[in-house]
């Protein structure tokens, strides 16, 4: 979204600073602030209710600068960014840039400033268990993401039986696909992923083996990215019948990046492939 409100210099006074005096004595910081929404239905309804009040968005940031203490100017960003992103749900991203014009450093300067863009990002993510109660054990993990207050699970599509893929001999598996937005990013995401298959005493011994709880990010947004912990695209969700069918169900026209064909093209061409067989 292009539309932007944007707020510059907003003026408070903050007890944040590494030093002791910062913290007692407290200074100056000014808040600048670029509100991503779409300003289309208010600027045709000339209704508030359609936007994001930007006085009460001032009003937010100077409580968050005045009730809390922080060492760094990195914080007081990430803590305003995330509160106004998780109270204003018009808000699809926001800039916030925290300016220090006295620190105190003993050398002059004009001023220092910390500037951060955060948003919320669409997620989807694979689920899939071949041990004990594999129903319970899915359930209770979307449950665990929902709970998150950084995190909405927005579609979760059907569960379904499938024959373990990959060569292993294994039970089969029930899996399925949930759509979420979450203001995590990937890595973010994928240790909280890992944290929830852990509390589900996923055991990592062999490779595609049985497990509880397997809990994988497919995409994020059209994200393409690829270190050593995490590939997006899933590396092999387009190979993958088990991931494309409740992928289907919940976001039939979802591009990936790479391939450029929805989910539903590659899932026929997969469909395809097998009848050859
Ligand atoms: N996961 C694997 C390996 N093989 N087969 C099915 N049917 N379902 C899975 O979730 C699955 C698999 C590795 O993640
Ligand atoms: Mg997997
Ligand atoms: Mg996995």
């Amino acid at each position: 979204m292009a539309d932007q409100i944007r707020i510059k210099d907003l003026e408070v006074y903050g007890n944040h600073g590494v030093y002791k005096e910062e913290q007692v004595l407290g200074q100056k910081f000014l808040i600048s602030a670029v509100l991503y929404t779409d300003t289309k239905r208010a600027g045709v309804s000339d209704q508030l209710k359609y936007s994001v009040d930007y006085g009460q968005v001032c009003k937010k940031i100077k409580e968050m600068m005045e009730k809390h203490t922080f060492q760094l100017i990195e914080r007081a960003a990430e803590v305003v960014a995330k509160n106004l992103l998780l109270e204003f749900s018009l808000l699809e991203k926001v800039e916030i840039e925290v300016k220090k014009p006295w620190a105190p450093i003993g050398l002059p300067l004009d001023y220092v400033s910390v500037k951060i863009q955060r948003g919320w990002h669409r997620a989807y993510i694979g689920v899939g268990s071949n041990m004990g109660d594999r129903m319970e054990y899915i359930n209770h993990a979307i449950d665990q993401i929902e709970e998150q207050e950084d995190t909405k699970v927005v579609h979760v599509s059907s569960l379904i039986e499938t024959k373990p893929y990959g060569g292993v001999e294994q039970d089969d598996f029930l899996n399925g696909c949930i759509a979420i937005d979450t203001l995590k990013e990937p890595e973010e995401l994928l240790d909280f992923l890992m944290d929830i298959e852990q509390q589900a005493g996923r055991k990592r011994t062999i490779h595609w083996g049985p497990r509880t709880l397997d809990l994988d990010i497919l995409m994020y947004d059209d994200l393409v990215m690829n270190e050593r912990k995490l590939t997006i695209p899933h590396k092999e969700m387009h190979k993958r019948m088990f991931v494309l069918e409740p992928l289907a169900e919940i976001a039939p026209y979802l591009m990936h990046p790479l391939l450029k064909e929805t989910v539903l093209q590659l899932k026929d061409k997969v469909v395809e492939e097998e009848n050859k067989k």
